[in-house]
């Protein structure tokens, strides 16, 4: 069995109405669902952002700034409640495609550093795949040994595990085409970057565009700095806009589809 996985991060505004706190994008969450089912693709790792669930929770009570009062443990548990409920919609719909989708919470095995991974027990996670589960992974509120917690997003995890399974791709599934030369929800003139190098993702990093505006956790400029390791490590990396039906089956197949592909 080839046991490199294919790592699939959902974006939290695909899978959740991004403008209304604590609402699922049902009909994004059964579709991607169906796409994922009728590609077949095996082992497969989905890690699912926070969208509407854990972002304004964590910002409520300021979870990515770390621990500096006890009010905020209340709020430390909320925000991973919240990414246990979302988990359970998107594990749930592809349990009911028939596929062995098991939720696995990144707070049980990762403890950060400064809001970076430092300790990953991953044995179960790899059990998990070796036994033929699909874990699905999320962006948590986690425990850190420097800032006492802090927001993992699910794009530093994907990240991390593209490099330590060595991964046979990784799919970014976002809400807008791929990168642009600037925000192509406010700028006309905006272009898509179909590929992308390893020096170039360095070079932009810092000036992309097509960022989703208030993730705790840093949207499009974020995933460009987290895509860095991976890419240089040899992983390719794909950013496909996962409200287009259509385009996640085809990312994961290894298919041709428009987004921004990056290569070193
Ligand atoms: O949406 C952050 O994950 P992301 C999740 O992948 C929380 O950045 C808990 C806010």
């Amino acid at each position: 069995m080839n046991l490199r996985p294919v790592v699939l991060k959902l974006g939290g505004s695909v899978i959740t109405e991004k403008a209304k706190p604590l609402t699922p994008n049902l009909k994004a969450v059964k579709r991607l669902a169906e796409e994922i089912s009728d590609a077949k693709v095996t082992p497969l790792i989905v890690v699912h952002g926070g969208g509407s669930f854990g972002h304004p929770v964590a910002s409520m009570y300021k979870i990515a700034k770390g621990f500096t009062n006890k009010g905020q443990l209340v709020g430390f548990s909320k925000t991973h409640e919240a990414m246990v409920s979302l988990n359970k919609i998107v594990v749930q719909s592809l349990l009911d495609k028939g596929l062995p989708a098991f939720g696995m919470p990144p707070s049980s095995f990762v403890i950060t550093k400064k809001g970076r991974i430092h300790f990953f027990q991953e044995e179960t996670l790899k059990q998990a795949v070796e036994t033929g589960l699909i874990p699905v992974l999320y962006g948590d509120a986690v425990l850190d040994v420097d800032t006492g917690f802090a927001i993992l997003s699910g794009d530093q995890i994907s990240a991390f595990l593209a490099v330590r399974m060595k991964a046979e791709r990784l799919v970014m599934g976002v809400d807008v085409d791929g990168v642009y030369t600037a925000d192509p929800k406010t700028d006309p003139s905006a272009r898509l970057k179909r590929h992308l190098t390893l020096a170039e993702l360095r070079k932009m990093k810092g000036q992309v565009g097509g960022a989703t505006v208030t993730d705790v956790t840093g949207g499009m400029l974020g995933k460009m700095s987290e895509l860095i390791t991976p890419v240089a490590q040899g992983v390719n990396a794909l950013i496909v806009n996962a409200l287009k039906p259509g385009n996640i089956c085809k990312a994961l197949r290894g298919e041709e589809v428009i987004g921004t592909r990056i290569e070193r």
